[in-house]
């Protein structure tokens, strides 16, 4: 191992990745429907932000399309994004929820 110090990098890199299970960002879609106010309490409400991030949050997806507002592992995103869906169009809202594997 005199001649492979590279094998420690190795270690070091590799056990990260078995203890933190693969992310996935739960994503907001603009639509030209939803109000603000509707969307910045999605953000509290489901995503623990508070109302300045949630404020931030939502003019993002409003002027730029889309908008991170959590990161999870899949099954917590996947329901994430599934009760925000239901919520929205059981308000009459078309707000889309979607998820993104994290690069
Ligand atoms: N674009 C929506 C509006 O002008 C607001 C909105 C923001 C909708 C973020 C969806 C997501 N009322």
């Amino acid at each position: 191992d005199q001649e492979h110090p590279e094998h420690e990098t190795d270690v070091m890199t590799v056990t990260p990745e078995l203890k933190r299970p693969p992310q996935y960002a739960v994503v907001l879609l603009n639509d030209d429907y939803t109000p603000m106010d509707f969307v910045i309490e999605i953000l509290q409400q489901y995503f623990g932000l508070d109302l300045d991030r949630a404020t931030q949050v939502m003019l993002t997806v409003h002027y730029e399309g889309k908008g991170i507002a959590g990161i999870y592992p899949r099954d917590i995103a996947e329901t994430k994004a599934n009760q925000v869906n239901n919520y929205a169009r059981s308000q009459g809202h078309p707000l889309l929820c979607q998820i993104e594997p994290q690069e």
